[in-house]
């Protein structure tokens, strides 16, 4: 077997250009970089039903992430793309890692610390074991790489935690992976609160531009991000977080350094940049789109996740087979 690269994405939204910049941009980089590696990359939906979800609503995002995913640039060589749900390896995976993750490694998480204070419902204990079901995702098929976004440092920690941890126990049953987090682009902050993550599940729709959004709502959000009212354009996160925000999304797409996009737009006013920035996305987005549409209700597509699934499940279930021989589980093999 190859060595192998594995990430996943929840599809508890439409995809927007944080999880764009600092995820999927990145699968896209990695296939190319590591073309010795197979790439197992799913959509999460087991762990997005760590939060309420509506029945139609979440079935219409794991379809639409799966051509997102391909409409970005994703090749059909190398990759196994399928639904996290439809291989059952990966709820299965998620009670044997339960078993050698402490109660205290998962009260550290910080994700999980921020999700439960935002649930009013309730918080369920699924939430609380998420990392445990991310781990599992990850050794299961024996990933050397997990391209992720800053904010799954800590999960990946963990990660490499546990398997050691089950590796020094059971003998060598999981490879320890590797994040792989861009340098920019790895944090893209809301449009209207630079203090907090661009994220799906701002209910707030301003807070963020939708890879799918029309070019003119795609020009609005931009023109209406919050900045300051010093006027002047300077790279300085800490005391100007909304232009700064704005000049990382810039330096995201065109591959500059952020002090190098302040450097040239020294003497411009906020809104020039705003508009050369919104041309930026609007560019960048118009391709992606046009693939999107072509594959969304394609044979393709459905094509591409059962073969995705078919793979994924060969490898997964072998796995578990190991596990539960090297754990004691069941009757002894003849
Ligand atoms: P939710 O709002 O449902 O928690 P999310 O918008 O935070 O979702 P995830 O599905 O948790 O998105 O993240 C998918 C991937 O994209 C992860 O690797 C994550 O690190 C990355 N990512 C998400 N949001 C951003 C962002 N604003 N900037 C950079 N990377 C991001
Ligand atoms: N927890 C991640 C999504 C995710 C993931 C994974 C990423 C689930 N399983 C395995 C990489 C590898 C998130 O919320 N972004």
């Amino acid at each position: 077997m190859k060595k192998t690269i594995v990430s996943g994405i929840q599809p508890t939204g439409s995809i927007n250009i944080g999880t764009y910049l600092g995820s999927i941009r990145n699968f896209v980089k990695t296939q190319v970089d590591y073309q010795d590696h197979h790439f197992f990359l799913f959509i999460a939906d087991l762990h997005a039903i760590t939060v309420p979800q509506e029945k139609q609503t979440l079935r219409k995002h794991i379809k639409e992430l799966a051509a997102i995913y391909l409409a970005c640039g994703l090749k059909k060589d190398n990759l196994s793309l399928f639904i996290q749900s439809e291989v059952k390896a990966h709820a299965e995976m998620n009670y044997l890692i339960q078993c050698f993750t402490y109660m205290g490694e998962l009260e550290r998480m910080t994700q999980y610390k921020d999700k439960a204070q935002k649930q009013t419902a309730g918080v369920t204990s699924s939430l609380f074991t998420y990392p445990a079901l991310m781990a599992g995702d990850i050794l299961l098929y024996d990933a050397e790489y997990v391209p992720v976004g800053d904010d799954q440092k800590q999960h990946l920690e963990l990660t490499r935690d546990i398997a050691t941890r089950m590796n020094n126990k059971l003998g060598n049953v999981f490879t320890v992976p590797k994040p792989l987090i861009p340098k920019v682009g790895a944090r893209i902050m809301s449009l209207t609160d630079p203090t907090s993550k661009m994220s799906k599940s701002d209910p707030n729709i301003k807070s963020r531009i939708h890879l799918l959004d029309e070019e003119n709502i795609v020009r609005k959000r931009i023109m209406s991000a919050i900045t300051d009212s010093e006027g002047v354009i300077k790279y300085d996160r800490q005391n100007k977080p909304g232009l700064s925000n704005l000049i990382d999304m810039m330096s995201a797409l065109t591959d500059q350094s952020p002090e190098a996009i302040a450097q040239s737009y020294q003497s411009a006013n906020y809104k020039t940049f705003k508009e050369d920035l919104a041309e930026q996305v609007v560019n960048t987005l118009k391709p992606i789109q046009e693939r999107y549409h072509s594959l969304i209700n394609s044979d393709e597509l459905d094509q591409i996740l059962d073969d995705g699934k078919a793979f994924a499940e060969k490898i997964a279930s072998r796995k578990i087979d190991k596990l539960h021989h090297k754990l004691g589980l069941g009757r002894k093999r003849k």
